[in-house]
């Protein structure tokens, strides 16, 4: 049979304009549920073909002669997931499948456009469901016990760009902050051995890539485990230009985990440093003191480590002085990039929930869940002025002298690109002033509108 998957992207990232403003923010890469999924049907004799759409638009051709269509669903790429899903099921007849993180949430929705509908980790079903075996509508797929014995993902059945090679040394997090999807979607916390994780890397070490993510929620949350696999891609000779992770802020408390992570090229790092409200920090359940934040500022910029500084906008704790403390801190402890995140309360979240109850929850198109939109009626602004303080902080934060600071301080292509970064806002800002005057119904029309209405 041929399967294709899907991994769709909303309508503004399929903008050219966007396409080349994100290759600054990262290089293009894949979410590897699709690849893992794909070798496994690979393996069972199937056809098998990925397309990711942020990169590049689909060629109907490449589909239409599909057998079987599977859609992996986030909640911001949804509505285009089930645009996709209705005209490819109408018009081409086609078997529709759905999974993912959104569609794990919200099981009944997706069944609407799809024939079935998988909730969770779906590698020990697909080849039943492919193959027919299972009838259920919707599918609750167990998950995976050992990590091991996964396969590794085929990026040779990946049609679209692909810079670097993602990979999962982990699944969920041991943490459960009220606004985390993927702890809640990959539970409980299971890890992959180190020997099982260097002999994926030396498979991509072969396949030439020379950029690395690991994609993990949380990859130091078990920091000996963390430091036996650095120590053996150091000793491996498996140290690639550059590795991304997601960190929190207690691993700056290690030093010997600090100089492994310098040492094997995790030279980049997303943290969530949420916020510098106490409260609000307890509130999200986040278990951080603000003076691990500042300590962990402090030893990254020692190690040479890159952090990508990522803040909450729009806490119930917060008021607008605090996201700017917070903007002001990531330039003071020398962030090399700036990811404001406005507050979202994605479905099967306490967040959601808390939202739901209180009836604040003022926008329900998911195409707008993408943590750059307000979707929520905000405890201490209006939506629009919470709008307001995204794209100031994106202003305040990217600047020439930053720029010039990140070249003293992390070298000749990090500096390059934190430039392309400051340009790349400056387009964001005037997209936004002319989407804000444009009275055509759009997203800043209706947040301003709702935030007069709720105001006066
Ligand atoms: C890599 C990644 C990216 C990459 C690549 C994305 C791409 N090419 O489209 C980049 C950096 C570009 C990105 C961008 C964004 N991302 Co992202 N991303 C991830 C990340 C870190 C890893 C994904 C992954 O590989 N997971 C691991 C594998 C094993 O899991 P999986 O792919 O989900 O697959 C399993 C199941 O879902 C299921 N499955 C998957 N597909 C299918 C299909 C079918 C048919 C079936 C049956 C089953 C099935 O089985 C798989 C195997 O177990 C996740 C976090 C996470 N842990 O998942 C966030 C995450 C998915 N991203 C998120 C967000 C918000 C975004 C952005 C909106 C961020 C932004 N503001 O720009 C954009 C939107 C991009 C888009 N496509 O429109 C959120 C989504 C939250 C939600 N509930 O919707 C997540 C969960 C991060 C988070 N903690 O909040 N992202
Ligand atoms: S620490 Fe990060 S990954 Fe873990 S629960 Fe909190 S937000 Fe989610």
């Amino acid at each position: 049979m041929k399967v294709v998957f899907i991994v769709p992207a909303a309508d503004i990232r399929r903008n050219s304009i966007y396409r080349m403003g994100g290759s600054f923010y990262g290089r293009s890469n894949s979410i590897t549920g699709p690849l893992i999924l794909g070798r496994i049907l690979k393996e069972k004799g199937h056809n098998v073909e990925v397309y990711e759409e942020l990169y590049k638009d689909l060629e109907p051709e490449n589909i239409i002669d599909a057998d079987v269509i599977c859609i992996y669903t986030m909640t911001s790429n949804t509505p285009r997931a089930y645009q996709l899903a209705h005209i490819l099921k109408k018009e081409y007849k086609k078997r529709i499948i759905i999974g993912g993180m959104h569609a794990s949430a919200l099981p009944e929705e997706a069944l609407r456009y799809a024939d079935q509908v998988v909730i969770g980790e779906a590698e020990t079903v697909i080849v039943d469901l492919i193959e027919g075996n299972i009838k259920e509508k919707i599918v609750e797929a167990p998950p995976v016990q050992n990590l091991d014995q996964i396969p590794f993902p085929d990026y040779s059945i990946l049609k679209t760009p692909c810079e670097v090679a993602n990979l999962m040394t982990s699944r969920g997090c041991p943490f459960k902050c009220i606004f985390c999807t993927t702890s809640r979607m990959f539970h409980p916390y299971r890890q992959r051995t180190p020997d099982n994780v260097i002999e994926e890397l030396e498979m991509y070490k072969k396949m030439g890539f020379k950029y690395v993510n690991f994609e993990d929620d949380n990859f130091t949350a078990n920091r000996e485990r963390a430091k036996e696999i650095l120590t053996k891609m150091i000793q491996n000779n498996l140290v690639f230009k550059e590795t991304f992770f997601f960190g929190r802020t207690d691993l700056a408390k290690d030093e010997e985990l600090l100089a492994l992570l310098r040492d094997a090229h995790l030279n980049r790092v997303l943290i969530g440093i949420e916020s510098l409200n106490q409260e609000s920090l307890d509130y999200i359940d986040k278990k951080q003191k603000i003076e691990d934040i500042e300590y962990c500022g402090k030893m990254l910029e020692k190690y040479k480590i890159r952090l990508i500084s990522s803040i909450v906008l729009g806490l119930d704790y917060d008021t607008k002085e605090d996201i700017r403390k917070a903007v002001e801190f990531s330039k003071k402890i020398n962030a090399y990039q700036l990811q404001p995140a406005i507050l979202t309360p994605y479905p099967n979240t306490p967040l959601y929930k808390q939202f739901e109850e209180e009836g604040r929850i003022l926008i329900k198109d998911w195409q707008y869940y993408d943590m750059m939109n307000v979707v929520f009626e905000p405890n201490n602004m209006s939506p629009w002025e919470l709008e307001l303080e995204f794209f100031k902080a994106v202003n305040d934060f990217y600047n020439f002298s930053g720029a010039m600071k990140m070249f003293k301080i992390f070298g000749f292509e990090a500096g390059m690109r934190r430039l392309g970064l400051w340009i790349a806002s400056k387009f964001g800002k005037t997209f936004f002033k002319k989407k804000s005057k444009k009275e055509d119904g759009n997203i800043y029309n209706q947040l301003y509108e709702l935030s007069t209405v709720s105001s006066s």
